[in-house]
């Protein structure tokens, strides 16, 4: 129970039933879209920034769902979103709708439903479904970090078809240098300036071979949907996951799946003047997250900075 007598378990329950709708709707979009029909509505800032008439239907879904459930609560998602809007200490949901809308219009199946509950502007709540495989990962604050199976009924429902198994999956090695790592990394929507440079550069460093002052790392992953990526380090077949330019909604219900299986989130940029941030708020849009591991974390992030070539700034 939290300090505003909210149940977090309450707030999840509340979750898995507008994700399994929204998990229908999203099937339904797919399997009614032939290659040329799918229709998007518009593009955002550029071309890479992508919405469709799914994302936008899927969010009300959400919004109206837990809105007339929690009337006093507010709510922070990607399709209603005004640039500029502080998140308070309130309790608010941050809500992808499509996260991976790029995978969606694609018909690429990498796609999630990221749904998040912050208090005091921390993740407290998350839980994460991708509809084309079932898989749903989910947390609650003190509670653990879980993901189960399920499988469509056909008739718009959900039923389960693997049991919940607790996060990380296995005994997590401790890190031994970023050069035995794999390290998940986006693209993203910005494609020019200082910060698009800024990536490109330090994937360049990451996959350098060390005597050309490269990390050497064993691969990188470009996935597409921050969600996903965050859980694929929670369960620990991913151990880094770097991103610059996402925003809190990408990143709130994953956080605290990462958190509760014992992994961290820290800052994407490097630390300024010896300043190291290993707090960073939901809305900070740089993020550094590392799978748990019994040693070695902190130094990785370390090691991680040490190879970030410039410096990212993004406004919330
Ligand atoms: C996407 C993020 C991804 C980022 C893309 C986009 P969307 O979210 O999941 O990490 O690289 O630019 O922000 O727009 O598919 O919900």
């Amino acid at each position: 129970m939290s300090s505003c007598n909210v149940s977090y378990d309450e707030v999840l329950q509340s979750f898995f039933e507008v994700a399994k709708r929204a998990g229908t709707t999203i099937l339904n979009a797919t399997n009614s879209q032939t290659s040329s029909s799918t229709t998007y509505l518009d593009t955002k800032k550029n071309s890479a920034d992508l919405v469709t008439e799914t994302d936008k239907a899927v969010e009300k879904l959400i919004s109206t769902t837990l809105l007339s459930k929690y009337p006093t609560f507010k709510f922070m998602g990607e399709e209603t979103y005004k640039p500029g809007t502080p998140l308070d200490d309130s309790p608010t949901f941050i809500v992808d709708p499509i996260d991976g809308t790029t995978n969606f219009v694609h018909g690429h199946p990498y796609v999630s439903i990221a749904l998040g509950f912050a208090l005091e502007q921390k993740s407290v709540v998350g839980l994460v479904f991708n509809p084309y495989t079932g898989i749903m990962y989910y947390a609650t604050k003190g509670g653990g970090a879980w993901k189960k199976v399920l499988e469509p009924t056909g008739d718009g429902d959900w039923k389960l078809r693997n049991e919940r198994v607790k996060l990380p999956i296995g005994e997590p090695s401790a890190f031994a240098g970023l050069d035995g790592t794999m390290v998940a990394v986006e693209w993203g929507s910005d494609r020019s300036g200082s910060n698009w440079q800024t990536k490109v550069n330090t994937w360049n460093r990451l996959g350098r071979s060390k005597d050309e002052g490269g990390a050497m790392v064993h691969s990188a992953r470009c996935l597409g949907s921050a969600a996903l990526n965050l859980c694929a380090v929670a369960e620990g077949h991913v151990d880094i996951y770097w991103e610059g330019g996402c925003w809190a909604w990408d990143v709130c219900a994953g956080w605290i799946i990462l958190t509760e299986a014992g992994g961290i989130m820290a800052d994407g940029n490097p630390p300024s003047d010896g300043n190291e941030r290993w707090e960073i708020p939901i809305t900070h849009r740089k993020y550094l997250a590392v799978r748990a591991a019994p040693g070695g974390q902190k130094e990785t992030v370390k090691e991680f900075w040490g190879h970030i070539e410039g410096w990212m700034e993004y406004e919330h």
